[in-house]
This record gives structure tokens, C-alpha cells and sequence, in this order.
């Protein structure tokens, strides 16, 4: 590597308008070789190490040239009088590359004697507090040792971002250090937009993390196929938003620890990007289980405390999602929040609640909303509380996955009916983390049991959003099993434009299948490179397929007179039973595919006498959970 190149960037970026801040974003790389634009390259041979500064800023540490090791040439950049181990030479990149940009970082490193250092990252956020993460650890051994291609970005929320070097307190000695452009993939853009021809149906959106933002390519296949929302993958769970430091500030200045404090500074660069881009946004999530700190359950907020009584937690919850709107209200007037999951997986998959103890490292089961109140009785005043500071046009949703699995959907069920009576949930979101497998047969669930749940949700008169849809195949298995995903990805959207009218929005959980929390078993509809899968196409087919012109005979809805045989029994197989329901339901909202008889349409008039409605097969179905109805 000779000489100096400082790119074009360099001008053009010195006059980037103020950044802010959020999470860490830098990752490595798992890329061969760096072959993009070159935006910063040295060798140091010319002794020029003005672009680098002492990260940690003691007076001690200075940096030179030196003659003293070189990795290529003579020179090299010495870090010498380092008083602590995070003191180190860091180069500055918000002044020399674009923001939402990725770009790779590469280097050679060693110590005098031996070294164990680390490359990091660094920027201030919107709260203006610096946050740091490391890029690559474990960078030991007494000759040059490589760094090739750690991959590093940031966004227009971020100031003052570096990368630096850091770790042990001797001699540390840098060469052969570039920042490259990571090369751009296209997307295909002569392919049909998926929210475009699901306009009409419903919402096709997306998860995104602030990572997501810093690959063009990535934002153009979200903006094409799922502009319609957005979820923020993790930045808006309560882990994010609640505020430790300045929680403790306000109990210790005012003696009051329920009233916790909060920041969306980790979310900012997400909900900057739905406001710029006019996407409205589903929130994610209130009052959850996992991902909720501990001490946000105990005593002054202590991470040893004594847990809280109920009276106390059902204040900081009251607090909590208060600030929690009006603060969004107050920062971002102009986006549509328009669905909140506000709470999330409460029940296990047989009906019961979750067992009551805090989050521990490797075990996330256990819930310390449970461990307060005993059982699941949070669930009501969550939603009474978001009711009462939830913006109009936000609707409230109960999210869970395994959703499908008959104890936890009748219990869901159960519930929801519950707080639609009182006027305090508007939908279910079903997550739909479900499994492709190997072969249809092999499938979970089923397509026939997905279905079958959403006619189960879709007759308590709810709405339904599809939350965090992906679809897995066998782990490493390539490419292998792209089609019998594809045939199930088209049977689960064969039965969720079956229940159209029901379903007001689906979101997948990521867009392709390397940045998914399943990225092994590839479970989404594009892949690494942005291409089309066989699920993509098979989705699309469905549409057309849906609206090809029917062969059925058309339907007979009316009962012309007929008296009912068995109240409820729409099928006429002289039993009431979930069938009826769905039967029911396909004929309001499908009515040129399914068909129903004088008699059947006599028997389905439960409710009213005002001929098939879904009143009807929300009636049939408290009749089955065992609630009042007319049936009995
Ligand atoms: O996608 C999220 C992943 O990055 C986190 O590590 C994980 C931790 O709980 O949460 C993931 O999102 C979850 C979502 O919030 C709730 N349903 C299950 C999702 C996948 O785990």
C-alpha cells in the first residue's frame, strides 16, 4: 500500500449536516476483500498522522511516526504513554464518509512486546452522552496482527463517530490502515412491488433495526416491497427505552421512583427514517416479559432491591406508558403510530400464565410481571392505561407467537373477547414465526392450523394484524428447500387473503435472510443479495390467482324463507361447531368461493334475524368458549 488516496468523500462529507445518535452499529465482516471505493488509505511512510487523535483523552498518550516497527515500508503509527487501556489512537469517520453508508474497516496492529487490543466504535447520541461497542476483540500476539474488513456504519443521528484502537497499557503500533466503501448490490427493479399488489388487501411492511438503514440496497428492497410500516425491530422494547441512569437521578432529586424516565434516543435513527419517508409505524412493545430490565421491578430501582408491591408497579406501569406516548406525541407529531402491541407473549402455549422470576443470562422464560401480580391480571390495566394515553387512531393490539397452538389460542381468545367488551383492545397480532421445514407435510404449523387460527381470531370480531411473519427450512440446507418454502409461504397466504376483510396488515420480521434473528434457516422472501426468492414469486401468484375470475357457483346467502333446522348449524352436518363459524365467515368474505344452502343460511342467522353477518359467527364461537349467547 503506497501513498495517501482520500477520496472525493472527503470534500463533499466535510459539510454533513449535524448528526445524532442511537445504538452502536459497527459489525464485522465476515467479507473477503475489501474491493470498493477507497475513501481513506495510509501507510503512514509519509509521517503524516494528523488524522488521528488520542482516544480517552489523557495528557500522556501521544502519537508519532516511528520508525520502531513497520508492518509495510519503514513507518508505522505509535501510541506511546498510554495510561489506560482505553486510551488509543482513534480516527475520526462522520468528517470523511456518508451516513446509512457501510464501509470496511482494515488495519494492522501490534504492541512492543505483545498486545491484546481491540477495534471499537464510538459516537455521541441524540441524548449527546458518548456509546461505545467493540468491533474486533481479541486481537492478541506479539507480531503484526491482521484486521481485514470489519464491517462499520452510522447514521445522520450520530456526532463525533470514530473507530479506535484500545486494550493492555504498553506501546501500541498501527499500519496499513484503510477505510473502504463497502460495493453496492443492486436490487431488482423489474420486479412487481409487494405492497403495491396487496394494496387493498392490506399493509405489507417490515421490522427494521438502525443497522438496516446504513445499506442502500437493503432500504430500496424495504422501500419497494414493505413501505406500508414499520416496526422498530428492538429499539422501542422496554430494555431501550427506559432510561436506568435517569431513572435513578429522579428518585434520588425527588424521592419518587414511580415515575420512570425515558429516552427513544436508540430508536431515533428508525423513527427518523418513517417520519422523512411519510411510513407509519407500528409500536413495539409496552409490556413484555423479556427484554424489560429487572430493576425496573424492584425497589428504587435497585438491581438488588426488594421487589415492588402491585400498587407500586401499577403506578410506574400508569407512568410508564404515559411518558411513552406523550413523549412520542411530543417528538415525532407527524408520524402515524397507528397499531400498539401492548402486551406481548403473556401466555405459555397451554393457557397459563408465565412463571413468575426475573430474566436471567440464557433464560428468558420467566416473567417478572407475574412475579408482582401474581398471575396475569397487568394485562388489563396495560390496556386500560394505553387506552387512556394512546393517541386516536392507535390501535391496541395483544402479540404473540406459537399463537396458533390451541391452549394459548382459546386462552387468547378468551381474553381478548374480554377487553373487547370493555372497549379496551382493538386487534391480535399474530407474530407467525412458523416453520416451512422440509416438505409440507412436515410443516408447523400446518397450513390448515394457521388457518384455522385466524378463522378463530377473526370471528371474535377483532382485527388482525400478521406481526412478524418469517418462514424457516432446514439449518444450512441452502438452497435446497427455497421451493417447499415457497409452496407453504403461498398456502399461509392463500388462508391470509382468505380472511382479507379480517386482516388489516402483515409484517415480515426482517426482508432478507441474512439479517434475520433465524438467518440459518433462511426464513424470509429475499435473499442475501437482494433477489426474489421462489417465496416472493409464490406469493405474488397468489394474488393472481385470487383474483382470476371464479368457477364457483355464485353464493346463496339468503335463506329465502326457510326456517332454521338447528340454529347455528351452517353447514347443515347437524352439529355446531367451529366449522359453522368458519363457514360463515368465507361466505361474507369470500362469497364468489364459498357457497352456502337456503337451510345452512336459515341455521346461520344466529343473531339479529338480519340475515349472515359476522355477528353471527362471533356468536357460534362464545357459544364454543362457553360464554352467554342465544345458542345457549
Ligand atoms: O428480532 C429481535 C432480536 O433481534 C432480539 O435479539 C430478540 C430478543 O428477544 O427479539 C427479537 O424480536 C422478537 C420480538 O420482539 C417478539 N417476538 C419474537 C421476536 C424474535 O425473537
Amino acid at each position: 500500500m503506497k501513498g495517501k488516496i482520500l477520496a472525493a468523500a472527503l470534500s463533499t462529507s466535510m459539510g454533513l449536516s449535524a448528526l445524532t445518535a442511537s445504538i452502536p452499529m459497527g459489525t464485522v465482516a465476515a467479507d473477503s476483500a475489501a474491493t470498493g471505493k477507497v475513501i481513506y488509505s495510509t501507510d503512514f511512510e509519509d509521517g503524516d498522522v494528523s488524522l488521528f487523535t488520542n482516544r480517552g483523552g489523557d495528557d500522556t498518550t501521544e502519537l508519532s511516526a516511528s520508525e520502531d516497527f513497520a508492518s509495510s515500508g519503514s513507518k508505522s503509527l505509535l501510541a506511546s504513554g498510554r495510561s489506560e487501556s482505553w486510551n488509543g489512537p482513534a480516527f475520526r469517520l462522520d468528517t470523511v464518509c456518508e451516513p446509512n453508508t457501510q464501509y470496511y474497516v482494515s488495519a494492522k496492529i501490534k504492541g512492543r512486546y505483545y498486545t491484546n487490543a481491540m477495534l471499537s466504535f464510538q459516537y455521541s447520541g441524540t441524548d449527546g452522552k458518548p456509546k461505545y461497542s467493540n468491533l474486533v476483540q481479541n486481537l492478541n500476539g506479539s507480531d503484526w496482527i491482521t484486521v481485514t474488513n470489519a464491517k462499520v456504519s452510522f447514521t445522520e443521528d450520530m456526532t463525533d463517530v470514530y473507530v479506535y484502537f484500545e486494550g493492555g497499557d504498553g506501546d501500541m503500533f498501527i499500519d496499513d490502515f484503510s477505510i473502504v466503501e463497502v460495493p453496492a448490490k443492486p436490487i431488482e427493479e423489474d420486479i412487481e412491488s409487494l405492497s403495491d399488489v396487496y394494496a387493498g388487501y392490506f399493509r405489507m411492511g417490515t421490522a427494521l433495526t438502525p443497522s438496516d438503514l446504513s445499506s442502500k440496497s437493503f432500504m430500496a428492497l424495504a422501500q419497494k416491497h414493505l413501505g406500508d410500516s414499520v416496526t422498530v425491530g428492538n429499539e422501542m422494547k422496554p430494555d431501550s427505552v427506559l432510561d436506568h441512569e435517569a431513572c435513578l437521578a429522579y428518585f434520588e432529586e425527588t424521592g419518587d421512583d414511580t415515575t420512570p424516565q425515558i429516552s427513544f434516543s436508540a430508536a431515533t435513527p428508525v423513527l427518523n427514517y418513517a417520519k422523512k419517508n411519510n411510513i407509519p409505524v407500528r409500536i413495539h412493545t409496552l409490556v413484555w416479559h423479556s427484554q424489560t430490565p429487572n430493576w425496573f421491578f424492584k425497589e428504587g430501582y435497585a438491581d438488588d432491591g426488594a421487589w415492588v408491591d402491585k400498587d407500586k408497579m401499577l403506578k410506574r406501569m400508569e407512568n410508564y406508558i404515559k411518558a411513552y406516548f406523550e413523549t412520542l406525541e411530543k417528538l415525532y407529531p407527524e408520524i402515524d403510530f397507528y397499531a400498539c402491541d401492548v402486551v406481548n407473549e403473556a401466555w405459555l402455549e397451554d393457557g397459563n400464565p408465565r412463571q413468575p422470576g426475573e430474566q436471567v443470562s440464557g433464560s428468558y422464560e420467566k416473567s417478572a410481571w407475574v412475579k408482582v401480580f401474581g398471575d396475569n391480571s397487568f394485562i388489563e390495566p396495560a390496556f386500560t392505561y394505553a387506552r387512556k394515553y394512546a393517541p386516536e387512531g392507535c390501535k391496541l393490539y395483544y402479540n404473540d407467537y406459537n399463537e396458533y397452538m390451541d391452549g394459548k389460542l382459546n386462552k387468547i381468545i378468551e381474553m381478548a373477547t374480554d377487553l373487547k367488551e370493555k372497549g379496551l383492545i382493538d386487534g391480535i397480532g399474530m407474530q407467525s414465526h412458523l416453520d416451512a421445514r422440509q416438505s409440507l407435510s412436515a410443516s408447523f404449523p400446518s397450513p390448515a392450523m394457521y388457518k384455522n387460527a385466524l378463522a378463530k381470531y377473526a370471528a371474535t370480531g377483532l382485527d388482525i394484524q400478521i406481526t412478524e411473519l418469517d418462514a424457516t427450512i432446514p439449518e444450512n440446507s441452502g438452497t435446497q428447500y427455497y421451493d417447499v418454502q415457497a409452496e407453504y409461504y403461498s398456502a399461509i397466504f392463500d388462508a391470509i387473503v382468505e380472511y382479507k376483510d379480517y386482516v388489516s396488515a402483515v409484517i415480515f420480521w426482517g426482508i432478507t435472510d441474512d439479517i434475520s434473528w433465524r438467518a440459518s434457516q433462511r426464513p424470509l422472501i429475499f435473499d442475501a443479495d437482494f433477489k426474489a426468492k421462489p417465496a416472493y414469486y409464490s406469493i405474488i401468484d397468489d394474488v393472481e390467482r385470487l383474483e382470476a375470475p371464479s368457477t364457483q357457483p355464485t353464493t346463496q346467502s339468503t335463506s329465502d324463507g326457510k326456517e332454521p333446522t338447528l340454529l347455528g348449524d351452517a353447514n347443515c352436518d347437524e352439529k355446531v361447531n367451529l366449522a359453522d363459524a368458519i363457514l360463515i365467515m368465507q361466505v361474507k368474505a369470500n362469497p364468489s368461493k364459498y357457497t352456502i344452502t337456503q337451510e345452512g343460511a336459515a341455521n346461520a342467522d344466529v343473531v339479529d334475524n338480519d340475515g349472515i353477518t359476522n355477528l353471527d359467527a362471533l356468536e357460534i364461537q362464545k357459544y364454543l368458549l362457553g360464554l352467554d349467547t342465544v345458542l345457549g
